[in-house]
C-alpha cells in the first residue's frame, strides 16, 4: 500500500499566476508516481483561494503547509500569489494550486476572478479579531455570488496560540457559523503549526472527485468519484503539536 509521502512546490508571482489560470479542477499530464507499470494517471488539479481580512494569517497558514515554517514578521501580500504542491495520495495524485489573496482593501476588486476558478474557498478570520470573524460574511457573500453552491467553504480561525485571554471569538461560534451556512470548519495556529496539516487533509477530502466529497463530505457536487484520499505529507512536523491537537 502507498503511502504516497512526497510533495513539490512552486511559486510564481501574481502576473505570472493570472496568466496560467484555468478551470476548478482539470485533468492534466504527469507520471503516477506511485507506480503500477508506468500507467500514467490524470493529474487532477484543483484551486483553492484563501481569502479573509488584512493579516489573520493567510500566508503564514501556506507557508507552514508548503515549507513548514513560519515568519513573525508581516510582509503584506501585494495582489495575488500563486503557489501549487503536488500531493501523492493514497490512489491518487492530486495538484493544488493555492491563490494567496490580499487582504488589504485596494486589491479587492482582484478577488472575484479568482473565486470564480476556484473549487474550494478558504475563508480565513484571526480568533484574536472578532472583526476579522464578522467581516467572513463579506467573503463568503463574494464567494457565494461567484459560486452559488458549486464550491466547497472551510471557514478557519487562526491563531489560536495567542490564548484564551486575547481570544474575540469563541471555537462555539466559529462552529455555529459554519453549521448554519453549510461550511467547513477549523481552527488551526499558522505559528504553532497546529491543525494546519489537518486542515489540508480536510479540504483534500471534499475535493470534487474524492470519496468523501462522493458521499456529501463537501458543499461542491462530486465529479466522477473515487477511493478514499489519505493524505501523509513526508515533512516531519518539527516540534509542532499537531498530533495533540488535531481537530477533525
Ligand atoms: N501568533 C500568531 N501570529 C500569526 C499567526 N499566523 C500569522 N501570524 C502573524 O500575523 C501577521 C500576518 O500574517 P500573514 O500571514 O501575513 O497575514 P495575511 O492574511 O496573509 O495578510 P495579507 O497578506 O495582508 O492579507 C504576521 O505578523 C504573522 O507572523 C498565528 O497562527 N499565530
Ligand atoms: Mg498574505
Amino acid at each position: 500500500m502507498s503511502e504516497g509521502a512526497t510533495s513539490s512546490a512552486s511559486r510564481a508571482s501574481s502576473q505570472q499566476a493570472a496568466g496560467s489560470k484555468n478551470g476548478g479542477a482539470s485533468g492534466g499530464g504527469g507520471p503516477n508516481p506511485s507506480g503500477g507499470g508506468g500507467a500514467m494517471a490524470p493529474l487532477a488539479k484543483y484551486k483553492l483561494v484563501f481569502l479573509g481580512d488584512q493579516s489573520v494569517g493567510k500566508t503564514s497558514i501556506i507557508t507552514r503547509f508548503m515549507y513548514d515554517n513560519f515568519d513573525r514578521h508581516y510582509q503584506a501580500t501585494i495582489g495575488i500569489d500563486f503557489l501549487s504542491k503536488t500531493m501523492y495520495l493514497e490512489d491518487r495524485t492530486v495538484r493544488l494550486q493555492l491563490w494567496d489573496t490580499a487582504g488589504q482593501e485596494r486589491f479587492r476588486s482582484l478577488i472575484p476572478s479568482y473565486i470564480r476558478d476556484s473549487s474550494v474557498a478558504v475563508v480565513v478570520y484571526d480568533v484574536t479579531n472578532r472583526a476579522s470573524f464578522l467581516n467572513t460574511s463579506k467573503w463568503i457573500e463574494d464567494v457565494r455570488a461567484e459560486r452559488g453552491n458549486d464550491v466547497v467553504v472551510c471557514l478557519v480561525g487562526n491563531k489560536t496560540d495567542l490564548g484564551n485571554d486575547k481570544r474575540q471569538v469563541t471555537t462555539e461560534e466559529g462552529e455555529e457559523r459554519s453549521v448554519k451556512d453549510g461550511l467547513l470548519f477549523m481552527e488551526c495556529s499558522a505559528k504553532a503549526g497546529y491543525n494546519v496539516k489537518s486542515l489540508f487533509r480536510k479540504l483534500a477530502t471534499s475535493l470534487p472527485g474524492s470519496a468523501d466529497a462522493a458521499n456529501g463530505g463537501g458543499g461542491a457536487g462530486g465529479v466522477g468519484g473515487s477511493n478514499l484520499i489519505d493524505i501523509k505529507l513526508s515533512q516531519a512536523p518539527a516540534n509542532l503539536d499537531e498530533v495533540k491537537s488535531c481537530g477533525c
